[in-house]
């Protein structure tokens, strides 16, 4: 007794000069993420100070003393006070977490009903008597379940919610729920927009940079449980011992929070690393090979999530090569997984040139026949659109035609088509459209969460994987705003029900501010960002008209790239009678992949949307829409709709002087005006294009370009 109040001073002292050292030394450069754990509005501080008093989490172990460590942090640096670190309830406002096993005092709850539903990741978060006094008790069936309830009761605390009668259960309602990075291993990142990787080959695995553990942390606070290392355009030497001896490094980081690491695996590895003569996944060798590499992988890292593979597409090699079959391919390193319980991730990205063919169905062509046929621990990997992550994009009709097959959604975090780390988008409103989205494969109500979170289909293992948006840039993401959107896809992949309000709000509050009025009026902006960016950039079922190779900007008449299908003309068809991709029997008929009531939505005129329009129908430039104007004029309202946002919301950001700090603000200001630049190119440049197609005026309101179009067509990067 008289030892642990000893240690409890010393805890209590230790944790009042690092919150001193801490409140001095934070700059606002945005590092801390939503981590942000600086002392609540007074209104809260309160009531909080007598709910909160103590930390008491027993046992020992690497996750554990995570746990403890964040609780005491977190909570001393909210309520402005020391918050001690106890082996035993002393008081009212004891906060207890761990697990049965790791945990006398939850044990003692019996709380056996109410965790055996939880699994293995879920946890359960109420107020109780302990020894007389009150006390939260944070209970979960592993430590990993008890640091995610410890997340999720810190966010209650962030967020200023009431935290006196708690009686939270949650558990993810998707298994695997991994970033993505495409980390090449000379350090540059593919479409990545905030720096260099985060993975510092050369230096590991001696050297661990601090900001591992800061990476693994921010996962951990947002439920994200896996990370696939390198890109999956992937270079077999991470696959090497010298290579694995760092990625093991790098497991051991990431180990107390929960990140188990996948690796993108070359398809032709055995042949470049094993000397083989061939990758074919049906020769008895190869396989043997890949057994082999992974048990080698396992010895090093235990923990190792799998592989991840991109075969025949886009140059990179697959089983077709040798005449196999996607299943051929899958199931071959499925196999050698197996006994170690790891998971193939398959990805359905896969698009060949034929004639007449349109890329919106080249994944269905080329993965649909297989259905029933993977292996039970392979996932097949389906991106969010037919195409290529485009900013609005119809759902993948794989969706709703795959029910023997485990599918889990790809999205992308990073910007690739959507203006880079320059632009200010919300994220999470545009995976509601997908997570939404009725696929009728079970009749009405067939959504894509309900597909992929295993509920219609019963599926075993389910995931989710977006594509991170992390570098080396000291705010993570190279714009304050855009962090949002990792944390969007965190919050989501746990739960895909959550809106979208709620996610913002959320991040808003533990980022920026609690103000209600700012609050209310970011949560705006950010709500509003995804339709005012697909308005400047491709509305009404526009697609793919940016730049080629970087994607950055319009470019509607490029038509250069050695692939038809990579060049904007290929997919808005513009021409004298009119604009759009006929996908429908009367075009590539690629519609028809869908489930029949969505077939007959879209393929309808009348009841397609118009957000989807011209991604379905090629259109005559005087159709008349749903507001009573022609194509032509609705076309170029939007544009200028989408223009007028970002204007307005550069305003409404600089009266948010004094309210946000004056480093983010000037930061995102600066973005801001970016960002408008570009959407004033993106509507010139695109209505120039389209109008000598067109040949019509643009419609009042809409103003009037500054530059010819051989200007804009003549326009590098650096305007
Ligand atoms: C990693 C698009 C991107 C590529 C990316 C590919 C993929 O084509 O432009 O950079 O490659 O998608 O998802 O595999």
């Amino acid at each position: 007794m008289r030892l642990a109040k000893y240690r409890s001073l010393v805890a209590c002292l230790a944790i009042a000069m690092l919150f001193a050292a801490a409140s001095e030394a934070q700059g606002e450069d945005g590092h801390r993420l939503w981590r942000r754990y600086d002392q609540l509005p007074a209104q809260a501080l309160t009531r909080y100070r007598i709910q909160v008093s103590e930390i008491v989490v027993l046992g020992k172990s690497a996750t554990l003393d995570v746990l403890r460590a964040e609780l005491v942090d977190a909570c001393s640096g909210l309520l402005g006070s020391p918050v001690p670190s106890a082996d035993e309830v002393n008081r009212d406002g004891a906060v207890v977490a761990g697990t049965p096993l790791s945990s006398p005092l939850i044990k003692s709850l019996h709380w056996e009903a109410q965790l055996a539903a939880l699994g293995p990741e879920g946890f359960y978060i109420h107020s109780v008597r302990l020894s007389t006094h009150r006390a939260i008790v944070i209970a979960a069936n592993s430590e990993l379940g008890a640091l995610y309830g410890a997340f999720h009761f810190l966010r209650l605390m962030q967020t200023l919610q009431p935290i006196d009668k708690l009686d939270v259960s949650q558990k993810p309602r998707l298994q695997l729920r991994m970033l993505d990075h495409w980390d090449n291993l000379d350090g540059s990142v593919e479409r990545g927009y905030a720096g260099r990787s985060l993975w510092n080959w050369s230096a590991l695995p001696e050297a661990i940079d601090p900001r591992l553990r800061d990476y693994a942390r921010a996962n951990a606070s947002i439920g994200i449980n896996g990370s696939l290392l390198n890109n999956v355009n992937a270079n077999a030497q991470i696959l090497t011992a010298d290579y694995l001896r760092k990625v093991a490094a790098i497991a051991d980081v990431f180990r107390p929070y929960g990140v188990r690491i996948f690796l993108s695996a070359r398809f032709s590895a055995p042949m470049e690393l094993g000397g083989l003569m061939t990758a074919d996944p049906l020769d008895p060798e190869v396989g043997t090979w890949w057994k082999n590499k992974a048990d080698e992988i396992y010895k090093a890292v235990p923990d190792f999530g799998g592989f991840v593979v991109k075969a025949n597409s886009e140059g990179q090699p697959g089983p077709r090569t040798y005449n196999r079959s996607h299943v051929d391919g899958a199931n071959m390193l499925a196999a050698a997984l197996a006994p170690h319980n790891g998971v193939v991730v398959w990805r359905a990205f896969v698009y060949d040139v034929k004639p007449d063919y349109d890329r919106a169905g080249a994944a269905y062509e080329n993965l649909q026949p297989f259905d029933g046929k993977f292996a039970a621990n392979v996932l097949l990997q389906v991106k969010n659109g037919p195409i290529d992550f485009q900013p609005r994009e119809p759902f993948h009709p794989l969706f709703g035609a795959m029910p023997k097959t485990q599918l889990m959604p790809e999205f992308q975090i990073t910007q690739e088509y959507l203006g880079f780390s320059n632009h200010l988008i919300f994220l999470a409103s545009m995976w509601r459209e997908v997570f939404d989205a009725d696929t009728y494969a079970k009749g009405p109500g067939s959504t894509v969460a309900k597909v992929v979170d295993g509920s219609l289909y019963s599926q075993h293992l389910t995931g989710i994987a977006g594509v991170a948006n992390t570098g080396s840039d000291r705010n993570w993401t190279g714009h304050h705003f855009l962090q949002a959107n990792w944390y969007a896809f965190g919050r989501l992949a746990w739960n895909p029900d959550l809106t979208s309000r709620q996610v913002a709000e959320e991040w808003i509050k533990m980022t920026f501010t609690h103000d209600p009025k700012a609050t209310a009026m970011i949560a705006r902006i950010m709500l509003e960002s995804h339709e005012a960016l697909v308005d400047y950039m491709t509305p009404l079922g526009l697609h793919h008209i940016m730049w080629g190779g970087h994607h950055y900007g319009p470019a509607p008449w490029w038509d250069t790239e050695p692939r038809a299908d990579w060049n904007p003309v290929y997919y808005h068809r513009a021409d004298e009678k009119g604009l759009g991709f006929d996908r429908t029997a009367t075009g590539s008929n690629t519609l028809s992949q869908y489930q029949p009531p969505v077939r007959d939505h879209f393929a309808n005129l009348t009841t397609c949307p118009e957000a989807f329009l011209l991604w379905f129908h090629h259109v005559p430039w005087d159709y008349r829409m749903r507001s009573g104007r022609i194509l032509w004029d609705e076309l170029a309202l939007h544009y200028q709709r989408g223009v007028d946002w970002v204007t307005a919301t550069r305003k409404e950001w600089d009266a948010l002087a004094g309210v946000i700090d004056p480093e983010r603000h000037a930061e995102v200001a600066k973005k801001l005006a970016i960002q408008e630049r570009d959407a004033i190119w993106w509507r010139d440049a695109v209505l120039l294009y389209f109008q000598s197609f067109s040949k019509r005026p643009l419609p009042e309101g809409v103003e009037k370009p500054a530059h010819t179009l051989e200007e804009y067509k003549a326009k590098s990067l650096a305007w």
